[in-house]
């Protein structure tokens, strides 16, 4: 089927992938596998979840949230020949800086990872008196190198463009506090050099009930002829705690921080046994997309349960129409 909503990208031949094997309530479905990878795929782990994956040199690449048996929050690098199983590297990212004060990373988790130009690119929650968006990058996933945060503490869900926009590096963001936040919106910062972060726009708040108590970025967008695809989770605040969905937006393509569409409903909530149940139930939280262009077809990286990580699959056409046809008036 020829798709009228085009995703400006790459192709990925190999892209992971499954098809719809049965009828569902929203255009988003798991794979059969899940979870793709186990908490304790590498010696020290006690949980892989909220991570991103990459093509790269015909394969994958990815940057992972493990935390470790003494529960502290630290990045590996991982490979992949077919973007399901996956090979993490035993030894934490060892960072390369220039200045010694960035490297001050009390703990990082929750990973996005984006070619732009001529290097892969690096965004994480960085502990740096207080949660802020670290920045980092590398050209061949064997040496990292640390920049400068982004952003001033308290924040939270940094992730980047994957290309200019009017001139400018664009990164979501979303503004936090030290713990738990019980708020949140997303917002746009601007950029001409990847160090200086300025003209933030304010995108979009909590809005349903789903995400009623704060919202964040989650994959890196994907452009599309009809604008950036955005997925983001949002927080419910029940009787039992936090749940953690997933939903998408469209944002216009030179000016993202207006929302074309938003999606009423989430398009995947909690519901199989490994995301209610693990370190912390209720959660389900993308951190990477993969788009093939000539195909429409999208595979998802998401973390279940603060224990695990799945993939989820959707089509950008059917997704669209989905989107435009249950979207929210602001
Ligand atoms: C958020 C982040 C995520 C986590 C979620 C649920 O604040 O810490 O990494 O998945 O809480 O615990």
């Amino acid at each position: 089927m020829s798709s009228t909503i085009k995703i400006i990208g790459q192709s990925i031949p190999n892209l992971p992938w499954e098809d719809r094997k049965e009828p569902g309530q929203t255009p988003v479905w798991r794979y059969s596998q899940n979870p793709i990878i186990p908490r304790d795929l590498i010696p020290t782990s006690n949980s892989i979840f909220n991570s991103a994956a990459v093509p790269f040199e015909g394969k994958f690449a990815g940057v992972f949230r493990c935390d470790d048996l003494s529960r502290k929050m630290i990045l590996h690098s991982g490979r992949s020949e077919d973007g399901i199983n996956w090979n993490i590297n035993h030894d934490p990212i060892d960072w390369i800086y220039d200045d010694p004060t960035v490297n001050k990373s009390e703990y990082a988790y929750d990973p996005r990872v984006v070619f732009v130009e001529d290097r892969y690119w690096i965004m994480w929650c960085n502990g740096f008196h207080g949660p802020t968006i670290g920045l980092g990058y590398t050209y061949d996933f064997e040496k990292f190198h640390m920049l400068e945060n982004a952003l001033l503490p308290y924040n939270r869900n940094g992730v980047l463009f994957p290309r200019k926009v009017n001139g400018k590096y664009l990164l979501m963001s979303r503004p936090s506090d030290t713990g738990h936040t019980p708020f949140g919106d997303i917002f746009i910062s601007q950029s001409e050099d990847m160090v200086y972060w300025g003209k933030h726009r304010w995108v979009m708040g909590p809005r349903e009930a789903w995400e009623s108590t704060k919202i964040g970025g989650g994959p890196v967008p994907i452009e599309t002829s009809e604008g950036w695809l955005v997925f983001h989770h949002g927080v419910l605040t029940s009787c039992n705690g936090y749940v953690y969905s997933f939903g998408a937006v469209i944002l216009d393509l030179d000016e993202p921080w207006k929302v074309r569409y938003r999606c009423k409903t989430y398009l995947i909530n909690p519901r199989e046994p490994y995301e209610i149940a693990g370190d912390v139930p209720n959660v389900t939280f993308p951190c990477a997309a993969l788009a093939d262009a000539p195909t429409g077809r999208i595979t998802l990286y998401y973390g279940a349960a603060d224990t695990v990580t799945g993939l989820a699959f959707t089509q950008v056409e059917e997704l669209f129409e989905y989107v435009k046809k249950h979207n929210t008036e602001k």
